[in-house]
């Protein structure tokens, strides 16, 4: 904010922040206002925009930019050496590199190499006035809105020419299958009143889905710290005790494409020796608890940043119990407001974190101990029983 607004060349024309409450929400029209005000207080209220860019001539910032264009030119030339972007992208070199630079970050922030003020330095806080106690201060969209839609969706659906839709759809399948233009039927599908997922879903069937390699590497990287060091003796200690390693399912449930939690735990999760399966984003629920069932794990974590945690895990919950799994630990993190947070406990959530809980070792920690306490309750019922049978 501070240098797009201090700089004229870096053609920042307007800012919208989210403000105060980035990490809990979606900004309110009061969190976006307090944003704009501090641009208009720095254009109106100063005299910054009555000289040129108060940067230009610097030798300092001449260096950066240098050094900058230096370092691009020398990822293009990777790029381009490994056959350019497409290729760079189905190898898994590009999200690689973006998962590798942001575990560095993390590994900084946990480390105290990095500072961020209110997250690892700096952290006792008075109460904010801004934070309300009835919920308000943290803008949430009711159920009510998505059982709104889908009523208008049905209604829609039902005035339209369903002989039109089916004719559209078969014919945008038809051109998918023999390889032609598919802009023409599309255009029919749309005059036709074909939704967007009638759409998608059509082509779907014709070509499948992609799924993007995910960059995240599962291998223990032997990072040296020595909080890493005691996670890794407990993940031992357990994998002895279960007599198989910890096996980690990762869930990326819903539509939100906020990967980057998701992925770090996931690496850091390997690093500490667990066994950890990651599928990317996008799963639904079924996939999730299938994937659990396939793979016997022995925890499962949910990453949602969309809002829409209640709903998602409920799903989640509810199958892995219909599966049988209703004594595998589930932890959820994210985008997750304190009010939410006994919900989701209510639903069975054994622990929740958010973007305050920084230090994955503790994270990883956390999920040794529950493992090992649900084994262990699982272990005296299976004997109680046991007993009792025979006894
Ligand atoms: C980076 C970011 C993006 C990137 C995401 C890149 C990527 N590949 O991940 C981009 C630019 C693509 C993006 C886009 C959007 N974003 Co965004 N984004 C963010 C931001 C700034 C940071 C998220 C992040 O990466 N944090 C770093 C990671 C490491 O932290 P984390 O995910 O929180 O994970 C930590 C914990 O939460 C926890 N955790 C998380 N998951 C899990 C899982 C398990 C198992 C465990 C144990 C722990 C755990 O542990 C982690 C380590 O501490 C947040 C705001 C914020 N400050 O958090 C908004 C935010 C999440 N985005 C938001 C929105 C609205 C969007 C958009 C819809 C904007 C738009 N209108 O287009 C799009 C949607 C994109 C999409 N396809 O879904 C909103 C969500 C609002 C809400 N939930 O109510 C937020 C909160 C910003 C805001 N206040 O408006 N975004």
């Amino acid at each position: 904010m501070l240098a797009v607004v201090l700089s004229k060349n870096a053609r920042a024309r307007a800012v919208q922040l989210p403000a105060w409450n980035e990490a809990l929400g979606l900004p309110r029209p009061w969190d976006q206002q307090w944003s704009l005000r501090m641009q208009q207080i720095v254009a109106y209220e100063s005299d910054l925009l009555d000289y040129g860019d108060i940067f230009d001539g610097s030798k300092e910032i001449e260096n950066k930019v240098e050094a900058l264009k230096a370092e691009a030119r020398a990822e293009l030339g990777r790029v381009l050496a490994l056959g350019g972007a497409i290729a760079a992208i189905e190898s898994g070199y590009m999200k690689k590199a973006l998962v590798e630079s942001n575990a560095e970050r993390l590994r900084a922030i946990e480390a105290g190499e990095t500072k961020v003020v209110g997250v690892n330095a700096f952290t006792s806080s008075e109460p904010s006035p801004l934070a309300v106690e009835d919920g308000q201060s943290i803008m949430t969209v009711s159920d009510a809105v998505e059982y709104e839609q889908i009523e208008k969706l049905k209604a829609w659906r039902a005035s339209r020419d369903a002989k039109a839709v089916t004719a559209a759809l078969k014919k945008l399948e038809a051109a998918a299958r023999e390889n032609r233009n598919i802009m023409e039927p599309s255009i029919a599908c749309a005059k036709a009143q074909v939704t967007t997922g009638e759409w998608s879903e059509t082509l779907r069937l014709v070509f499948g889905e992609y799924r993007a390699p995910t960059g995240v590497t599962l291998l223990m990287r032997g990072e040296a710290s020595q909080s890493i060091a005691d996670v890794r003796q407990a993940v031992e200690a357990l994998a002895r005790k279960l007599g198989t390693r910890p096996k980690f399912l990762v869930g990326k449930p819903g539509l939100d494409g906020h990967s980057n939690g998701a992925e770090q735990i996931a690496v850091r999760a390997a690093d500490c020796g667990f066994e950890v399966s990651y599928d990317g984003i996008r799963l639904t629920p079924e996939q999730i608890v299938t994937t659990a069932i396939d793979q016997c794990v022995h925890v499962v974590g949910l990453s949602i940043l969309s809002g829409s945690h209640v709903p998602l895990v409920r799903d989640v919950m509810n199958r892995m119990r219909s599966a049988g799994l209703g004594h595998v630990p589930v932890v959820a993190g994210g985008i997750i407001p304190p009010e939410d947070v006994l919900v989701l406990k209510q639903l069975g959530v054994a622990k929740v974190y958010t973007p305050k809980d920084f230090d994955m070792n503790c994270i990883m920690t956390d999920l040794v101990r529950l493992i090992d306490a649900r084994e262990s309750e699982r272990a005296a019922t299976i004997s109680c029983a046991t007993t009792q049978s025979t006894g």
